[in-house]
């Protein structure tokens, strides 16, 4: 939409084909779904070449690392460092009810979402298992102990972190192993008591386009990118003597813990990692090892005071998805999403993340977002039509800021499908085993 109010003929053109796109995602869903999985077409797929740069150039991730020199936020917007959390209440919410996978959890859920994603997924797809099969060779391999150079963390951090941004990664930190974050399921996997944290910056412009699955193959996209990189980060700890283990973006944990307590930035009220640098326009994935690598420390970025004043994803969720205010959960004091209203959407929805596309600090940086609150007290773009606009592309039209689209209750609520905030609470309330 141009400032003058008026659609202009390219983002018409543009809604238009989003529109187009998940009409064809949706219709065709569980025919390509049978062909892909169940008659082999996903492993031709898996065996044809990436489509050339040209076209990976509309999704790719954005390369190199980001400026490591971004400072705590002014006095006046500081809160905590990284989260507010009670260390006992912590112990307690682990002892009680240790968290699960929760795409295990909630496996037949998953599934059919993967019914509407495949025109998302498509594009990405060869890359996609080319860069997991390289990731599980390179958890596959055995370190050469003969290599360590011990008493040296600061040299062996300092060569992982310049490896990391010459390979392209936009930031890298490291945090202490927790077991509480770490899914029941992988707790005897444990390999040390370092994490690696590595993010990757998504591409600006297709996430500007959320919901949509241009949008969503941005995602796939820093999915795969990221799972080749931490392949080459496991390999060269695996030479330097030490043992590490890397994850594919559904993680053994609880990534974005991680996150924060290496200081890469800090929870936003739309339950995701705000880097300063990119907002939570980034994925995560982790490496477990033993290397005796330097710790990172969580920072006060000022993000929850920006927070505050800003509510633009809680205003902007369609389906009401994300509280407006913090509560103690398991602990930590957090705003804490509705995955049961949350999940059908993503799934319908090409991924949606329209709470991540309507954050200030993802469209300006958080340094932009400060400096004009601190001049006017108002938080950058909020309410404007740039920000907190949206295309929606299960009707095809555009809601501007106040405006939210009807989900009809089949969407809202699919029939046969439920997803559960956390099976093992429902299971320790009913009684029912987990899965
Ligand atoms: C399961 C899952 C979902 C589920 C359920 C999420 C939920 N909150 O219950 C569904 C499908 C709904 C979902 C939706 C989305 N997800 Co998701 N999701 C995950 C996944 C695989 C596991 C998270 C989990 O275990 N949640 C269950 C419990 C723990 O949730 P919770 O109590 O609400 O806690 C959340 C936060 O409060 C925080 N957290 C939990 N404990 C603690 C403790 C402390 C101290 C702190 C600081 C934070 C923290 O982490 C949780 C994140 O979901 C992670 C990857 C991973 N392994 O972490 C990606 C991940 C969180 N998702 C991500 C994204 C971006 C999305 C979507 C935009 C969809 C999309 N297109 O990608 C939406 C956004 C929804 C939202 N507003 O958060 C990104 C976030 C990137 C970032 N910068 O933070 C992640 C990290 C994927 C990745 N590898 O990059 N997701
Ligand atoms: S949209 Fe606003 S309230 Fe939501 S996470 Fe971003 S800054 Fe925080
Ligand atoms: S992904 Fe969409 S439905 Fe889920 S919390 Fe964000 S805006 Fe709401």
């Amino acid at each position: 939409v141009s400032v003058d109010g008026h659609e202009t003929f390219r983002s018409r053109a543009r809604r238009r084909y989003a529109y187009f796109e998940i009409r064809s995602e949706h219709a065709l869903g569980p025919l390509v779904s049978r062909l892909l999985w169940r008659h082999g077409l996903a492993r031709l797929i898996i065996k044809a070449p990436s489509l050339p740069a040209l076209f990976r150039r509309r999704y790719q991730s954005h390369r190199g690392a980001w400026p490591s020199s971004v400072a705590e936020a002014p006095e006046q917007l500081r809160t905590v460092k990284g989260a507010w959390r009670d260390p006992a209440g912590e112990r307690a919410a682990d002892a009680r009810t240790p968290l699960h996978d929760w795409n295990k959890g909630n496996a037949k859920g998953i599934a059919w979402t993967q019914v509407f994603l495949w025109r998302s997924v498509m594009p990405v797809l060869p890359r996609l298992s080319r860069a997991k099969r390289k990731l599980d060779a390179a958890n596959a391999l055995s370190p050469d102990v003969h290599t360590r150079q011990r008493g040296d963390a600061g040299r062996l951090t300092a060569d992982l972190k310049a490896l990391g941004a010459s390979l392209g990664l936009s930031a890298l930190g490291v945090a202490r192993y927790d077991e509480k974050y770490e899914y029941v399921e992988y707790r005897e996997e444990r390999v040390g008591d370092r994490v690696i944290v590595c993010v990757l910056e998504q591409n600006y412009k297709a996430t500007q386009s959320i919901p949509s699955p241009r949008g969503e193959q941005a995602v796939f996209s820093s999915y795969a990118e990221l799972m080749e990189m931490s392949g080459k980060l496991i390999e060269f700890l695996n030479e330097s003597g030490y043992r590490a283990i890397g994850h594919s973006p559904e993680g053994h944990n609880v990534v974005i813990y991680y996150g924060v307590e290496a200081g890469l930035g800090q929870l936003g009220l739309n339950g995701q990692l705000l880097t300063p640098q990119a907002g939570s326009r980034c994925r995560l994935v982790t490496i477990e090892t033993d290397a005796p690598l330097e710790f990172d420390k969580p920072v006060d970025y000022g993000i929850h005071t920006v927070c505050d004043s800003c509510k633009a994803c809680v205003r902007r969720c369609p389906p009401h998805a994300i509280p407006g205010r913090r509560e103690w959960k398991r602990g930590v004091l957090k705003a804490k999403i509705d995955p049961a209203r949350c999940a059908p959407i993503v799934g319908q929805v090409a991924g949606c993340g329209i709470c991540m596309k309507v954050c200030p600090i993802q469209k300006y940086g958080l340094a932009a977002v400060i400096e004009e609150f601190q001049r006017s007290g108002e938080v950058l773009g909020r309410q404007s039509d740039d920000l907190e606009g949206f295309d929606w592309p299960l009707d095809g039209l555009h809601y501007g800021p106040g405006e939210l689209p009807q989900i009809p209750p089949n969407v809202a609520r699919p029939p046969g499908i439920s997803f559960e905030p956390y099976p093992q609470e429902v299971a320790e309330s009913s009684g029912a085993p987990f899965l």
